[in-house]
């Protein structure tokens, strides 16, 4: 098990931690994805055959990339 944590300057709102809760936890081998709106972080807990790569390009897609 990993736990990776993830600055996101995109998160805003209670509704962006809950879309990428939602789309975050939908990731085969994703534990437990935790976003905050105070912190602009989201920490992640996963395992095979998620991967840091594949996150982060999810991430991507549903418009909050994780910065660099
Ligand atoms: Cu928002």
């Amino acid at each position: 098990m990993t736990t990776v944590t993830y600055s996101v300057p995109n998160i805003s709102c209670g509704h962006c931690v809950h879309t990428i809760q939602t789309e975050i936890a939908d990731l085969a081998g994703v534990q437990s994805a935790k976003a905050d709106a105070a912190t602009k972080k989201v920490e992640i807990v996963f395992d095979n055959p998620a991967t840091e790569e594949k996150i982060k390009a999810l991430m991507a897609e549903i418009n909050y990339p994780v910065a660099a």
